[in-house]
């Protein structure tokens, strides 16, 4: 299935691997790739070091294109930002904040830029500055999040620029992926599918509880200092939110959070880890190979979109 997306990042199909912390690491990454979607490696809170490494063992991997997403809360953003720009990685991608500074030099090395963004304004600035595309993220994702819901931001946004627009949250099948598509998207990028997938290193007790989530398992938390995370509901976030209404200092809250993620998905504490999560891992029911997530979803888009062939 053609469309500016695969042609842009040179894949078959145009489904792309959320950047995910901890999660997106160079086995999932190229799993994603090696079945024709386009792979991720989520740089998270890593060092720009680890980020090096990971690109050098996904490219043993794979020899499929793959990208790189830069969470720009990470002290070592700017490095990183470099290490992109020498490793020649095919996409960027940027969250939880304003690539801006980084343009011309991704640029100028030929790499793709595809700013995550959670608003039109934010979007239409990003065309301005010369990204390539955006992922239109919506509310419904797991992590760091806006406020505006899928169904509402990708067309929006879709109206708003010219380049390409890829929707992001609570997409997690054929169906999910159709709909997409009818907003405007001409890519998907999926998360909480691929946390499950068997390539991802997530701890088997992070996919168990995925897999047994239910439509409204998921919470937010840190609304009150602009910092909201979608997770899904454990002891952390009752005793997090139960703070943030009481009005608990940012200090406070960050203490239950610090490290947190790391010990869901590396640790599998499903008690006081944060279980990042989208509102779709009610549908999300068991654990497969990247090869079969894609496959099951472009044979089901295809039908619903009228391609024989996706
Ligand atoms: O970045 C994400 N999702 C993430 S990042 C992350 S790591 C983290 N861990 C703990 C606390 C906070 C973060 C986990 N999940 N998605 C992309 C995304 N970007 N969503 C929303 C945004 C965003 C928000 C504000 C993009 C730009 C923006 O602009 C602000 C500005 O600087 O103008």
């Amino acid at each position: 299935m053609k469309t500016r997306i695969t042609e842009l990042l040179g894949v078959e199909y145009p489904l792309i691997q959320g950047g995910m912390a901890w999660v997106a690491e160079c086995r999932l990454a190229a799993a994603v790739s090696e079945a024709g979607g386009f792979g991720i490696i989520g740089a998270g809170a890593a060092p720009a070091r680890v980020v090096r490494e990971q690109i050098r063992q996904c490219r043993a991997l794979t020899d499929k294109p793959f990208g790189v997403n830069i969470m720009l809360m990470n002290p070592e953003a700017d490095i990183i930002a470099e290490v992109v720009a020498q490793e020649n990685i095919k996409a960027v991608t940027t969250g939880a904040g304003n690539p801006g500074k980084y343009m011309a030099g991704w640029k100028a090395a030929g790499v793709r830029v595809i700013p995550v963004v959670a608003s039109v304004a934010m979007a239409k600035m990003m065309e301005r500055a010369g990204a390539d595309a955006v992922v239109a993220e919506g509310m419904e994702s797991g992590g760091h999040i806006g406020s505006a819901t899928t169904m509402a931001l990708v067309p929006q946004v879709a109206d708003a620029v010219g380049i390409p627009v890829i929707a992001a949250g609570g997409i997690g099948d054929g169906r999910g992926f159709a709909a997409a598509f009818m907003l405007g998207a001409e890519a998907v990028q999926m998360g909480t599918r691929f946390v499950v997938a068997k390539e991802s290193i997530a701890h088997e007790n992070y996919k168990k509880k995925i897999i047994a989530a239910k439509d409204i398992d998921s919470q937010v938390t840190g609304m009150s200092h602009g910092h909201p995370v979608r997770q899904l509901r454990n002891q952390m976030t009752r005793e997090y939110l139960k703070k943030e209404k009481a009005g608990a200092p940012f200090e406070e809250l960050e203490q239950l959070t610090m490290g947190a993620l790391r010990r869901a998905v590396m640790e599998g504490d499903t008690v006081n880890g944060t279980l990042m999560a989208g509102q779709i891992a009610g549908l999300v029911d068991r654990e497969q190979s990247c090869a079969e997530i894609i496959r099951e979803i472009m044979e089901q888009a295809g039908k619903l979109l009228g391609f024989d062939r996706m």
